[in-house]
């Protein structure tokens, strides 16, 4: 039997005035920013259809789910939206990378900005070419043309693999406010799965937006701001630290960091790994984003590992992320086994 009791006040400092008051809880700029700003209205839906892909794979496939995030977010400048601020992702890392997780036996959840890349349509939806290019006529019949017909079908038969297995899922985002609504819907669900579950955050997210409260409803109007826009904006709350400690705690968490100086890639990619305490940062340069990408982890002796294109490599058309994946693949098998 115990000998005390949790409901006995302390006598000793029961009413001792000298304690300070313990501050009211405070709301962090995360929780802040959902009380301020409204969810998409379709975000039901998509938690459905999430919900139902991770349920399949948890129960029938009994594949590890990899979260591949791709693309830009834009910040609207109205609410009846003419003006936004963009940035140049064009989603090749994500629509790549998804393709090969799929590959190696992977469930994607494709979290992807809107009529950005996609993985398999990637080969063919934004090259110089029309698409009518890749036909020809045959007998008043169309057919592929001849010279793209042999990497089509290896690229279709991957498509349909993936598509036949209900391996791939797809998430449109345009929006900073959207994506960040739905990567918290899709994080939670994807504790359902705990340590199986990979996140690989590749999109290029807005630092700043301009808040709900302060965005116009109609057009800007030229005549009204005196020939001149000024844009104030306001940080968007760092939310890989609530992914990490609240939304998907047994994850394996890959963030990318992206510079255009070199000499403070590494810095960077160090200082996000202490301050959010997740477990691969994958740096990259803007000028040599395709050809190498560096690895920083935490407390490793080898704790930046370059990945680089060799000279072959880079002339027949080797893609980077052939040699990312199976790397980060190997970081999430060590973290389902225990061995991080
Ligand atoms: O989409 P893309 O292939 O043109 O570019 C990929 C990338 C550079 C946006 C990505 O690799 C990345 O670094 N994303 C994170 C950007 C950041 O928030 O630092």
């Amino acid at each position: 039997m115990k000998n005390f009791h949790t409901a006995n006040p302390e006598m000793e400092t029961a009413i001792d005035r000298s304690i300070p008051d313990f501050p009211a809880a405070q709301l962090s700029d995360e929780d802040k920013y959902f009380k301020h700003h409204k969810p998409p209205s379709y975000l039901p839906e998509i938690e459905s259809e999430v919900k139902d892909f991770i349920e399949y794979h948890k129960s029938t496939s009994h594949k590890n789910i990899v979260l591949v995030t791709s693309g830009g977010t834009t910040v609207p400048l109205e609410n009846n939206t003419v003006r936004f601020i963009d940035n140049f992702s064009a989603g090749t890392r994500g629509a790549t990378s998804a393709e090969y997780f799929l590959e190696n036996g992977y469930a994607v959840i494709f979290l992807h900005r809107e009529f950005s890349l996609l993985p398999y349509s990637r080969h063919y939806s934004h090259t110089t070419n029309c698409f009518l290019d890749y036909m020809t006529e045959v007998n008043d019949k169309v057919e592929i043309n001849p010279t793209f017909a042999d990497e089509m079908l290896i690229v279709l038969r991957k498509y349909k693999q993936a598509k036949e297995s209900n391996s791939l899922l797809l998430i449109p985002f345009t929006t900073v406010n959207q994506y960040l609504y739905t990567l918290r819907v899709i994080s939670e669900l994807l504790q359902l799965v705990g340590k199986k579950a990979l996140f690989y955050l590749a999109a290029a997210v807005s630092d700043f937006f301009l808040p709900q409260s302060r965005m116009p409803t109609h057009k800007i109007q030229s005549q009204e701001s005196g020939g001149k826009l000024e844009v104030n904006l306001d940080q968007v709350p760092k939310f890989l630290s609530r992914l990490v400690d609240n939304w998907a705690p047994s994850a394996l968490i890959v963030s990318f960091k992206l510079e255009t100086d070199r000499s403070i890639l590494i810095k960077k990619a160090k200082t996000a790994l202490e301050r959010y305490q997740h477990q691969l940062v994958i740096g990259n340069l803007l000028q040599t984003r395709k050809k190498e990408v560096v690895f920083v982890r935490p407390q490793k002796d080898d704790d930046e590992q370059w990945i680089r294109l060799n000279d072959d490599q880079i002339s027949s058309n080797v893609e980077i992320e052939s040699l990312i994946i199976p790397q980060v693949i190997k970081v999430h098998e060590d973290w389902i086994n225990g061995d991080n």
